[in-house]
């Protein structure tokens, strides 16, 4: 990898500060931009600076003075300490921050006040934002506390340079089994992510291989404290993926089982060397007895016994134990049409709640199933009522487009935040849980798996930046709109122009459900190819063992998971939800064939048949496809070339892939129910 980064506006991202045109904003402006007074001097402290400085400079070509105390007017105070002029500070968390203009008798300055010096590197990239969608700065008076304390990202890198479901090329961390070269990268990576406010990443893949299981050791201890000191600068606290047979594979112990005493002891030694290195380590993340990974299982012993002795290990360093629950068995046969995956999270670990010590996280992916491009939300959230839970997202498109395809992302998790688990009777939606404000927990938040690579514009999709950044936005604040995120994105991303802002945000707000139109209806899921999960194939998931993963044959589709009759999985939510999803009048169209197995001519609550409804979706998906592509059109000389031709050569793409999905589906559905599509259209 070249340590010269190619810093054009696609790699810049939302971070990209044009030079201010036309008069108005700035004439009334300019005026605040001038002097920056920094009190304290930590180093989060001198990010927030750097920032302001560099941001301001690239805006306005001048270059702001630096202070050490407000002297005179029109000057921007960075500040830990309670500025008297600023009210409601103890109303602040650790990371929360308050921008006021002060207009006091003898001056008049803008306050960036943090608890912290966390809050106003957070209020800095805050404050820059405004100037972004240019607002009026003389009257600033805004509050900000996150909703959720771990804000996390979790790359799925693996140390020879590959990312599992990579989609925006190789690795900006390792490569050829060691450590990159280009810190620059990183620290670019770290500043993206701070700017949106996130405070913590695991590095490498949760599928640790041979080589990662040593990120733990001396050989590679030192890169890892490199790397967290420059997340460190960005108030990001860095985190590692473990191998839960370490002490095998590292150590010379014939068993990794947790109630092992000298495998506890290797533990506490093990993390003993890890907080000498990086006194702020975060702690571990580990995927255990899933997907042919090591774990308790082995030795009969159960979940909350395997994280809880590495919780006991890191206990004195303040470390934690991010344990996630993405544990079922890929091989098991469900031809009994009993056996459920969808049952697997929940049957696990509900049992266990209230047995993990108060440093284990359980890290909850936000559907039973696997980040399908809709499923229904996993009935553990409000279902474990005394452990530390976190949700986990997938940012990078692995069933959604792969970034190849547009596909907004945020739209399906505002969705997925503000369904209501009635845990504790109406009112108690997701994001009341993970917030840890329904249950009280001490620890809590949201994690999501990363979409970016060495590409020049991060993540492949130059638009799927905005994946990244609404994830940040939405987890800080999960009140905040899709219409809020969406527009200071764009705004951030390419400017003001009314033109360019309308035609990418409604390209981004249509996405999702065009991307579903051709895929997958009425919550289906899996019909890709085996292995990289790309591409149109029916019966293709490799897991289909036992034959297709949503039982469709010459009569109907879907899975009962039904009480009644079928799997039981409806039972694991609270009554309201089990009983809208058990009963196929209650259950929304959306996710009928999730949780029931219809006939084709089951007639929806929009009034088509099933059948009818995948052929109109189906055609229709690939008509909007074509729309995108024509509204980016409109846009060509507005945008560099670089980000004009990534979108474009990716909309053709992604039109010639839907009318593959088209084909396929619509081929596969006429030959095995043999119903006419009553339009008469070409079914191949
Ligand atoms: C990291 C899915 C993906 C795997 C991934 C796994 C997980 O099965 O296809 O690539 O492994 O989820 O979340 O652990």
């Amino acid at each position: 990898m070249s340590n010269k980064n190619n810093v054009t506006e696609a790699y810049k991202g939302w971070l990209t500060y044009k030079k201010i045109t036309g008069a108005n904003w700035l004439n009334e402006n300019n005026k605040w931009l001038r002097t920056i007074v920094v009190k304290d001097h930590s180093e989060v402290m001198k990010s927030a600076k750097n920032e302001l400085v560099n941001a301001i400079c690239e805006m306005t070509d001048e270059e702001p003075t630096l202070a050490n105390a407000v002297e005179s007017s029109y000057q921007i105070l960075l500040t830990t300490s309670k500025d008297n002029n600023v009210e409601s500070l103890d109303e602040l968390n650790e990371d929360g921050y308050v921008i006021q203009t002060i207009h006091s008798n003898d001056r008049s300055y803008i306050s960036l006040t943090g608890k912290t010096d966390k809050g106003v590197l957070y209020a800095s990239f805050h404050f820059l934002r405004l100037i972004q969608t240019r607002t009026n700065l003389d009257n600033l008076n805004i509050k900000e506390n996150p909703a959720n304390q771990y804000r996390m990202i979790n790359q799925w890198d693996n140390m020879d340079g590959s990312i599992e479901r990579g989609y925006a090329g190789e690795s900006i961390f390792f490569e050829n089994n060691k450590f990159t070269t280009n810190l620059e990268r990183i620290k670019d990576y770290a500043r993206l992510l701070s700017s949106v406010g996130i405070n913590a990443i695991s590095i490498n893949n949760v599928n640790v291989h041979a080589v990662e299981t040593k990120l733990i050791t001396d050989e590679f201890l030192p890169d890892v404290a490199k790397v967290a000191e420059i997340f460190r600068n960005y108030a990001i606290k860095t985190f590692l993926s473990i191998n839960y047979a370490s002490p095998m594979q590292l150590g010379d112990l014939k068993t990794a089982d947790p109630l092992n005493e000298d495998v506890r002891q290797w533990w506490k030694e093990k993390a003993k060397d890890v907080y000498r290195v990086i006194p702020d380590f975060g702690g571990f993340v580990v995927k255990a007895d899933s997907e042919h990974r090591p774990g308790p299982f082995t030795y009969d012993r159960n979940h909350a016994d395997g994280s809880n002795m590495l919780a006991e290990a890191l206990e004195p360093f303040g470390g934690v134990v991010i344990w996630r629950c993405f544990v079922y068995n890929c091989m098991q046969d469900w031809r009994d049409r009993k056996t459920d995956r969808a049952r697997a999270a929940y049957d696990h670990f509900k049992p266990l709640d209230g047995q993990f010590h108060d440093n284990v996280i359980l890290q909850i992916k936000n559907g039973p199933m696997d980040f399908q491009v809709r499923e229904a939300n996993s009935p553990l959230f409000g279902a474990l009522t005394e452990t530390n839970q976190i949700l986990e997202f997938q940012v990078t498109q692995e069933y959604t487009g792969q970034q190849r395809h547009l596909c907004y992302l945020i739209p399906q998790w505002k969705e997925i935040l503000e369904f209501d688990t009635f845990a504790k009777g109406q009112g108690t939606p997701i994001k009341r849980i993970v917030d840890g404000s329904t249950f009280e927990n001490k620890l809590s938040g949201i994690a999501a798996v990363s979409n970016i690579g060495n590409d020049n514009n991060w993540t492949g999709h130059q638009l799927a930046q905005a994946n990244l950044y609404g994830y940040g936005r939405l987890i800080w604040n999960p009140d905040l709109s899709t219409e809020e995120i969406t527009g200071e994105w764009v705004r951030a991303t390419f400017g003001n122009d009314p033109e360019v802002v309308e035609q990418i945000t409604t390209m981004l707000h249509d996405s999702w459900p065009i991307y579903e139109n051709y895929t997958s209806p009425l919550g289906v899921g899996w019909m890709v190819n085996p292995n990289h999960h790309y591409g149109p194939n029916v019966d293709g998931y490799e897991y289909s063992v036992w034959g297709t993963y949503h039982f469709a044959d010459w009569q109907g589709i879907g899975v009962d998971r039904t009480v009644k009759s079928g799997t039981g999985y409806t039972a694991q939510y609270f009554k309201e939800n089990a009983d809208m999803y058990e009963s196929l009048d209650s259950c929304p169209d959306e996710l009928l064939l999730f949780f029931h197995h219809v006939p084709y001519t089951h007639k929806l609550k929009s009034g088509v048949t099933v059948i009818q409804h995948i052929y109109n979706t189906h055609f229709e998906g690939v008509e909007q496809a074509i729309g995108l592509n024509e509204r980016w059109s409109k846009l060509k000389g507005k945008i560099d070339e670089e980000r004009y031709d990534n979108v474009a050569n990716r909309l053709e793409v992604q039109i010639e892939n839907a009318k593959q999905w088209r084909d396929i589906i619509n081929t596969y559905f006429f030959r095995k129910s043999g119903i006419n599509d009553e339009k008469n259209r070409t079914i191949y």
